[in-house]
Formats: C-alpha cells, structure tokens, sequence
C-alpha cells in the first residue's frame, strides 16, 4: 500500500532505568522526530511504553505500573511534549493486541525462530533456575509489528539491535497485502548513523544492555553524576595509548566506543576528538567523557525528578495519548477485519 504522510512510531520498554545506550539510540532520536515532524502537512511522530512486551518476562505487576510512570518520565524530561507527540501505553490501546492475534495468521513460525533476540532472550531465561519460558516470548515480534503496522508507520526509529524485527514486520506487512490486498504500509527503520549501538563500558565487544552485563558497564540515565564518571574511569579498554579508532582489524572497541558517545554527547566528529586527545592518554580521555556525559544527562535527571513527583498527572498525560492512538489505530484495524473477512462487516 502506498505510504501516507510522514508517520514515525516507536515503543521502548517500560523498564523505569533506561540506559545511554537507550537514550543515545532511540530516545534522542524519538525528540528529534518529533521536532521534525511537519503537523501542518500531516507528518505526527507517536510514541508509546510496550507495559504488553514486558509480561512476557518474569516480572511484578505493581511495579510494572511504577516502571511505565519512570519511562514516561523520563520521556518527557529527555523533551518529548504531549502536545506535539503522541505519547502512551500500549496496553491502553487495545487495537495492538486484537492486531498481533490478526497477524499471527500471516507470520511464518519458522521467521519467528530465527529471530536473534529470541534465541537469546530464551537462553538468557533457561539458564536461570525455575526457568519459564512464555509463548508471549516467542511472539513478541508479532506484537511489535502490530505496534507499528496498526498507525501506518512510515519511520521507525532504533537502535541496531532491532533491525532484524523490524525486517520482520515489513515482511509481516508484504505478506499481508499480497494475501488480502494493500492494506498496510511497509515501514523504513530508522537506525542513526552514530550511536545505534553502545557498547557495555565492561564489555565492549556486547552491546549495552538492561538485561545482560553487569552494572558498572551499564550507565544509566538516571545516575548521579559521580556514579557516571566513575564508570567511566573504569571502561575497559586495551594495552595501547592512542585516541584512535581500531579499524578492520579491531582490537580497540572500548575506545571506539567511548569516541562514540563523546561524538554524539558533543555533537563533534571522531577526527575532532582524535585529534584532542592525541598524545594525552586513556586516563585523560576516559575521565573527559565521564565528565561530558555527566553534563549531557544532568538536564535529564533534574526534570525527571519534578516530573515523576506528580503520577496523576503523569496518567492523564498517558490516558490523553492512549485516547489519540486509538483514534489513529482504530480505522486501520476496521481495514484489516474487512481485508481478512473477520466479525461483522462494516
Ligand atoms: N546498546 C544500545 N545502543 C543503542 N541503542 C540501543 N537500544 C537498546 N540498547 C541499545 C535501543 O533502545 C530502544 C529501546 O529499547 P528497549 O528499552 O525497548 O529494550 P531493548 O531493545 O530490548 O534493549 P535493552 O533496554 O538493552 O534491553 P535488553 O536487555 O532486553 O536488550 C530500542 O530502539 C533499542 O534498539
């Protein structure tokens, strides 16, 4: 089907701590999405808490409620505004989960198998002791294309670790218009060119990670100052001393990293901070960008402070999104049932 206006959508996790490499990879681009989005020609940038995703692991439902207040929060005090953005909780808008059930009919069991984040999720789970791992899981892909195929997404943007789902859900959307005609909209995945993929400051050949890794190699939105430069100081790193990406040949992905987020965090190219740091050491740098993040999350952390104070107004920001989404998700599912022949025509 061809694309309408200009639509971005995307979900994050309501995990409450988000990290840079979640700030860095999608929420900084999620605030730029909705500062480009032109609403006079109709382009609208939607954003929404997946509370859906986060029951298909082992968790606790009063504190999921807290985690969606925290993420919100944090939305809100990284500069996403309600009144240029929609912004809510997936589980708010129904249309999501009777869409995933639809599209289960045409998503292949086998692609679902393939998926890298299954496969590693469901290992990730066996080797905890009283492991479960739930069918919701397996299907997760399927929610997250529902998530996006129910606004006719346009823009989807992420970080690396996503691409392969969000592959999956235009291949969803293909097979769907083939078998019951053009319905639904193939979305562009939209990964930044830097920052879609920050390195765990321990391991820097893993991507940094809520659930993998420890903590000292995860550096949180939230974190005071002292605690993010102390990370920092300690990022591994290797034997060498120059301030320089590693090339083909690897062997410096801890540096690289670092560069990494030193250029987006100062908005600076890696020959720039190459040619700062040259001859100045690990120890001076590692220090330079603790120091430089601290400074970038500070904002952050202060307005997320006075935000997360006032839950109430918190749910009638959420509620007043959910509102908006269905109204936007609630024709295309109207389409979809017709398309599939499924309950009372309109
Ligand atoms: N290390 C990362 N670098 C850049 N982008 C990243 N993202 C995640 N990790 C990195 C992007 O953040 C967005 C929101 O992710 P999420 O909270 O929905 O969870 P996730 O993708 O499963 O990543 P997490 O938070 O690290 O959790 P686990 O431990 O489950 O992998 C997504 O756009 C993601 O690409």
């Amino acid at each position: 089907m061809s694309a309408g206006p200009r639509r971005i959508f995307s979900g994050i996790q309501p995990t409450g701590r988000k990290h840079l490499g979640n700030y860095i990879g999608a929420i900084r681009q999620y605030v730029e999405g909705q500062e480009s989005a032109d609403a006079g020609a109709g382009e609208l940038a939607i954003y929404c808490i997946v509370d859906l995703h986060a029951i298909t692991v082992a968790y606790d439902p009063e504190e999921l409620r807290e985690r969606v207040h925290d993420t919100t929060a944090i939305l809100l005090a990284a500069g996403l505004d309600p009144e240029r953005c929609v912004l809510f909780r997936q589980g708010d808008v129904r249309q999501h989960t009777e869409l995933c059930w639809l599209l289960g009919g045409v998503t292949a069991w086998g692609d679902l198998n393939r998926m890298t984040q299954w496969k590693v999720k469901r290992e990730q789970i066996e080797q905890q002791t009283g492991a479960f791992v739930s069918a919701g899981l397996f299907n997760y892909p399927v929610l997250q294309a529902a998530d996006v195929l129910a606004y006719r997404a346009t823009e989807v943007p992420v970080g690396d670790d996503q691409r392969q789902h969000i592959e999956l859900t235009r291949e969803i959307a293909r097979r769907f218009n083939e078998r019951f005609g053009p319905t639904l909209v193939e979305p562009e995945h939209v990964i930044p060119g830097v920052g879609a993929r920050i390195m765990d400051l321990q391991d820097p050949m893993s991507k940094m990670s809520t659930t993998a890794g420890g903590e000292s190699g995860r550096v949180y939105v939230l974190d005071e100052p002292d605690a993010i430069r102390k990370k920092f100081r300690s990022a591994v790193t290797d034997s060498g001393r120059e301030v320089r990406r590693g090339g083909p040949e690897g062997g410096k992905e801890g540096i690289e990293n670092l560069i990494e987020i030193l250029c987006v965090v100062r908005g600076a190219g890696p020959e720039e901070i190459e040619t700062e740091f040259e001859g100045r050491g690990y120890g001076d740098f590692k220090s330079a960008v603790g120091d430089a993040v601290a400074d970038f999350l500070a904002p952050v952390r202060e307005r997320y402070a006075e935000l997360r104070s006032d839950p109430g107004e918190l749910e009638r920001t959420l509620a007043a999104g959910a509102e908006s989404a269905r109204a936007i998700a609630e024709p295309v599912l109207a389409d979809v049932r017709d398309a599939m022949g499924v309950a009372a025509p309109r």
